[in-house]
């Protein structure tokens, strides 16, 4: 221990982005630049107050750069003052379990290493994300004051000392510090257990049901092979792409249509299995199919809040409900039907998190494949998979006949995203602005079959604290219940990325199986002419149709 001292190095000023609705995502390559980590980690601590002596939360989803992060946090950590930090073994572990782990032990808080679902490897995407003492992303005000210190920071603490030993359960120290190596699967498979009838699952395996769920060689691997195998039964091999990869294969680890064709073409296939499900590169997201059928995610939010009775752990009945902006109104529905509160917040999972604290909501979700409920402070993609599960051992149906039954009581929101992404920075910006000035003029006006009844651009009110946030995204409503919104991804780290997203509401079940983008073709025409998307962005078509 002698030879360990803490060097207060000098840096140059941290050049980065505002972090976004998810902390900060760069470049491999950037975050490898001399101090540039250090300078952000720094930042973060030097933001919050009074963690002396207690416990950090470290882990990520085992993309390029994961090791070599973990150690400098480490090092950082002690240099700092924390009395303990709980890595998961390997320096793994997914989002939803760093939040399940920081609520278990009552952490101070916690660092995830992920891009989420951005590609990895050596020339892929590394990123950084705090999350605070409740499990959830840190709030606005930390995430603003982190921004402002790295803005101006010209040091760094880190103790000078060999690497830990990351890979063997159990307990060492650096400095002054214990470093506590635990198996990450541990605690979060336990906090299942107590929400869903593994019993009921279990013995639906054992009937014969088939899974398929594609962790896209990403962190779910670990959790989805222990859990839906060894636990509930699920036939080997039903965990595909099951060992994460520092470069997820080469892969989008982004579970949609587009980036995890391979299970989209078995359960369209010949001998489908009864249900399939993707998450991604932190496993927080997911995405459901019946044989030969997608659910989109908004209508997951809506069928799981309509089905939480059939659900272990949901029973006793829920809250309330909250969908993120762009999400399709189909929750809303459901809400009014079960006589619960339903919000509509900003983009991002950190909206969600007060309502969750004030108990004012129980379930909650996004159109960009996330749903979480009030067990941790993010959005879990196994756990939507174990709840859909135990829905379908309760109501011994078919993933189809479910949605369909639940289309044919509360009508089928159409639904569709379409991004264009690396576009021109200010061509982006232009439209958006573009769109903030015409939209108001728009009101009464008729497009071919639709009349515009009001257009704003979101701005939400925090029931539990006050606090405003403006600017979200435009909204366009027509009269009959449908809408187009428009908003720039905070997320990418490539140009700017413009999000479109298409909704109609078909209330007439002799109209529930048509093809989502004809149905929604009109609509896609009439968003395409009033942001003058191709003169504005030279792009004809979207890059990635959900
Ligand atoms: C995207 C999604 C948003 C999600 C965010 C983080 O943000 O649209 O719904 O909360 O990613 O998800 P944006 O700003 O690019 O649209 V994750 O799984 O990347 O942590
Ligand atoms: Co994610």
């Amino acid at each position: 221990m002698s030879d360990q001292s803490v060097s207060s190095v000098s840096t140059t000023p941290f050049e980065g982005q505002r972090p976004g609705t998810s902390g900060l995502r760069k470049k491999v390559t950037v975050f490898q630049q001399a101090g540039y980590l250090e300078n952000f980690v720094q930042a973060i601590f030097d933001g919050l107050d009074g963690f002396a002596g207690h416990t950090l939360v470290v882990g990520g989803d085992g993309r390029f750069y994961n090791r070599e992060a973990v150690q400098i946090i480490l090092k950082m950590a002690a240099a700092n003052g924390f009395g303990r930090v709980l890595v998961g073994r390997g320096g793994l572990m997914s989002t939803p379990a760093v939040s399940c782990v920081i609520r278990k032990h009552q952490a101070f808080g916690g660092l995830i290493l992920s891009a989420s679902h951005n590609p990895g490897g050596p020339d892929g995407d590394f990123g950084v994300k705090y999350n605070a003492g409740n499990g959830g992303p840190a709030p606005e005000n930390l995430t603003e004051a982190f921004y402002a210190r790295a803005c101006e920071i010209d040091a760094y603490k880190i103790l000078e000392c060999a690497d830990a030993d990351i890979d063997t359960l159990g307990t060492s120290s650096i400095g002054g510090m214990t470093v506590e190596v635990v198996d990450p699967v541990a605690d979060y498979a336990e906090l299942m257990q107590t929400l869903f009838d593994f019993d009921a699952i279990r013995k639906m395996f054992a009937g014969g049901f088939r899974i398929a769920f594609d962790a896209m060689h990403a962190i779910a691997g670990p959790y989805a092979t222990e859990i839906l195998e060894r636990r509930l039964g699920a036939a080997p091999g039903s965990v595909m792409n099951g060992t994460p990869l520092p470069d997820f294969g080469g892969g989008h680890p982004d579970p949609n249509l587009v980036h995890a064709h391979d299970l989209v073409d078995i359960m369209n296939g010949a001998d489908a299995p009864d249900f399939g499900a993707a998450s991604d590169g932190d496993a927080d997201r997911n995405m459901i199919l019946g044989r030969n059928f997608f659910v989109t995610p908004s209508d997951s939010l809506a069928v799981m809040a309509a089905n939480a009775g059939h659900v272990m752990g949901y029973a006793g009945g829920i809250a309330g409900v909250a969908r993120s902006m762009p999400t399709s109104q189909a929750a809303d529905r459901v809400a009014a039907g079960l006589g619960v509160e339903c919000f509509e917040t900003p983009t991002g999972w950190k909206f969600f998190g007060n309502l969750l604290d004030a108990g004012r909501i129980t379930l909650c979700g996004e159109e960009s494949f996330g749903t979480g409920s009030d067990h941790v402070r993010e959005k879990d993609g196994l756990w939507t998979v174990l709840f859909w599960l135990n829905i379908l051992a309760s109501r011994k149906q078919s993933v189809a006949d479910i949605v369909r039954e639940h289309w044919g009581e509360f009508g089928r929101n159409y639904y569709s995203r379409h991004d264009y992404e690396a576009i021109d920075t200010a061509a982006a910006e232009g439209l958006m602005d573009h769109l903030r000035q015409s939209t108001p003029d728009l009101k009464g006006r008729t497009f071919g079959s639709y009349e515009i009844d009001w257009c704003d651009d979101f701005a939400y009110t925090d029931p539990t604290d006050g606090g405003v946030t403006t600017g979200q995204g435009i909204r366009i409503s027509f009269t009959d219940g449908s809408r187009i919104v428009y908003r720039l991804s905070g997320t990418g780290t490539e140009g700017a990325t413009l999000r479109v997203y298409l909704e109609r509401f078909e209330p007439d079940p002799a109209r529930h199986d048509l093809a989502t983008q004809e149905t929604l073709a009109e609509m896609i025409g009439i968003a395409r002419d009033l942001a003058e998307i191709e003169t504005r962005t030279g792009r004809g078509a979207p890059t990635v149709i959900t």
